[in-house]
């Protein structure tokens, strides 16, 4: 008897099952698999796919595979693409409010960038994607943006004078480096040919980058200004994130948070590595540079802020 009522309910079950709602995330990257945005994505990838009993696949195109950040956010915005992990910078375009957390030397440690981006202002500028018809589910970690050249030692702000200083395609970034003296282009990543061909003299971004993707072979000068901490971002497409059922979208936001905590650790943990990893290729280090030099040169860009990213910024300094 007992055996039949199985057999009759796996009957009617399996129909079910077969039915059962399948999706496809595919998650755009600008870097390679040896990045922490990839290793994130990854993570993400792995919760979400378990997490859904495989109902939900996530395909990683990373290595700019489908664009540049600012075409995989163009994407994001049409559900072409589902979700990405994307550097700040790029997205200030679309979110203008983001511009306030990457504004110059406000964050002075990783502590202080968490309280910030785990705290009401950052959760409030995630939930202001959804009017740029993205979903922004949590903040991870790019690091602490230094500069780099292929033809001076940089200590201080007057050193930059003329330089062509590679940017993100942010007006924000490129404001920054115009304001310090230098010549700014803004380019998407990655901008390592033109680096070796002397199309740009330096560039900026973390240790962590510059050592990924050996821009020691081409670039001669380091110096730790950590001038700005860079964040990315899991972002996604608010299309896609609507047509979820609700347990999905929580899953969503549950696997971009654990993501993140995992990638900001891995990023901290190997931070003095990098550093050390550089001097041993042979880059010649400023690592106490003239800093009040560049930070006076960019306080006056507050003037330039406006709106919720004005409100954001003057909390944040106020804190
Ligand atoms: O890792 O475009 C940039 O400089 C960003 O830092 C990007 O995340 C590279």
């Amino acid at each position: 008897m007992k055996r039949n009522l199985t057999l009759v309910l796996a009957f009617f079950m399996l129909p079910l099952a077969m039915f059962a709602k399948s999706y496809v995330i595919n998650l755009g990257i600008v870097t390679t698999p040896h990045s922490f945005h990839y290793m994130a994505a990854k993570k993400f990838k792995d919760i979400v796919e378990k997490g859904s009993g495989g109902d939900i696949k996530v395909n990683i195109h990373h290595s700019k595979s489908v664009g540049n950040e600012t075409s995989i956010l163009q994407q994001l915005q049409l559900n072409a693409l589902q979700m990405g992990v994307i550097t700040a910078g790029p997205i200030d375009k679309f979110v203008p409010a983001i511009k306030a957390i990457e504004f110059p030397f406000i964050f002075d440690s990783f502590a202080k960038a968490d309280e910030i981006l785990d705290g009401k202002i950052g959760q409030d500028i995630l939930k202001s994607f959804k009017s740029a018809n993205l979903v922004g589910y949590h903040f991870l970690e790019n690091g602490f943006r230094n500069i780099t050249n292929s033809k001076k030692p940089i200590h201080s702000a007057s050193d930059v004078k003329g330089l062509k200083i590679r940017v993100m395609n942010s007006q924000l970034q490129i404001d920054i480096w115009k304001a310090i003296g230098a010549n700014p282009t803004p380019m998407p990543w990655p901008i390592y040919t033109q680096l070796s061909q002397h199309v740009i003299d330096g560039q900026e971004n973390p240790l962590a980058v510059i050592d990924q993707y050996k821009l020691y072979e081409v670039q001669k000068y380091l110096t730790l200004t950590r001038h700005v901490y860079s964040a990315l971002v899991f972002v996604g497409s608010k299309g896609f994130y609507d047509s979820l059922p609700p347990k999905y979208q929580t899953l969503l936001f549950d696997a971009a948070k654990k993501a993140s905590i995992y990638e900001r650790k891995l990023n901290r943990d190997k931070a003095n590595y990098f550093l050390a990893d550089l001097k041993k290729q042979g880059m010649i280090i400023d690592e106490h540079p003239d800093m009040s030099s560049f930070r006076s040169r960019v306080k006056s860009l507050k003037s330039q802020f406006s709106g919720v990213a004005k409100k954001y910024l003057e909390e944040i300094l106020a804190k």
